[in-house]
């Protein structure tokens, strides 16, 4: 494994010109290819590239669960993370990014209408799937322990003290996310730990160009082949260039025709997780706050 340090880093304005947005190949000019950790100018870690680290434990039968989900999971929230910009629908003071297939597994903690920490609805509806991805997380935990063990010593320290009802057992995660077939536009990831390090690997399908992962302020890339996996500071600004199918069309999701899918598998903890009661407590909450306004809420 070789060890880079990134020397310097773009312009505020630069870098904000490329926020929200999908960028292109201009943006980097370190082209990560073989196992590496970077380092940013201040000598923290941003990321460590892992060749091919997820073969054999993500298996097909994986894939299929994983690729399966495509349709079922699609979000309006991803805000810049979605490429596009936020709209406000009628009169409501909602807004909305366009819709990608990007959806959580896992817990989460208390958000917009949902006043109460919870497992997600998939996750409900999905035991017996959930439970077979499991040892994929679990792998990918140890490899955040093995390359990154100051940072992922901080997140077991808050794993810890959170309810196991919302932990990924044997792993420092509550949450994953799921994405498939759309460049990211330029973000950093928001509710995760700060002092933690996220982690993504990805599954591929048929042929396809682009959907290279960029950290645009330190101009450096890496394209994530099938089974690859990057350890990564998501506090760093991100992004992905677009997707190119063999079909020659520009993707936003898995190409039907000529079968190009990129799956990205985000997994991290979410630091308001610690704040939960156990799942019967947090039950107990949604049906009171449901009762008190009923009718208004689902
Ligand atoms: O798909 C990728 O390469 C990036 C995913 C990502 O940044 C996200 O889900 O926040």
């Amino acid at each position: 494994m070789i060890s880079i340090r990134v020397r310097s880093r773009v312009s505020a304005q630069e870098l904000e010109a490329k926020v929200g947005k999908v960028i292109g190949d201009d943006a980097y000019n370190v082209l990560l290819t073989g196992p590496t950790r970077v380092y940013m100018p201040n000598g923290r870690i941003l990321a460590v590239y892992l060749p091919g680290a997820m073969k054999g434990v993500a298996t097909e039968e994986h894939y299929e669960i994983l690729h399966g989900l495509r349709k079922d999971l699609i979000s309006f929230n991803r805000g810049l993370a979605s490429g596009s910009e936020r709209v406000n629908v009628g009169s409501t003071k909602r807004s909305y990014a366009m819709g990608v297939s990007s959806g959580i597994l896992g817990a989460f903690d208390p958000s917009g209408t949902y006043k109460y920490c919870r497992l997600t609805a998939w996750t409900g509806k999905h035991m017996p799937e959930w439970e077979r991805l499991r040892p994929v997380f679990g792998r990918v935990a140890d490899l955040l322990r093995e390359h990154v063990p100051d940072r992922a010593a901080v997140q077991q320290a808050e794993i810890d003290k959170t309810h196991p009802d919302w932990v990924i057992p044997g792993t420092p995660f509550t949450t994953i996310t799921v994405n498939n077939t759309y460049p990211t536009g330029v973000h950093t990831d928001k509710g995760d730990l700060a002092e933690g390090f996220s982690t993504i690997f990805t599954l591929r399908r048929g042929s396809y160009t682009g959907g290279r992962f960029v950290f645009p302020e330190y101009r450096v890339a890496v394209d994530l082949a099938d089974s690859d996996l990057i350890l990564m500071d998501a506090h760093q600004w991100h992004g992905n260039t677009p997707i190119v199918c063999a079909c020659g069309e520009r993707r936003t999701s898995c190409c039907e025709t000529c079968g190009a899918e990129r799956i990205s598998v985000v997994s991290y903890m979410r630091a308001a997780m610690t704040r939960c009661g156990s799942e019967a407590d947090e039950t107990a909450r949604a049906i009171e706050h449901r009762e008190k306004h009923k009718g208004v809420i689902r």
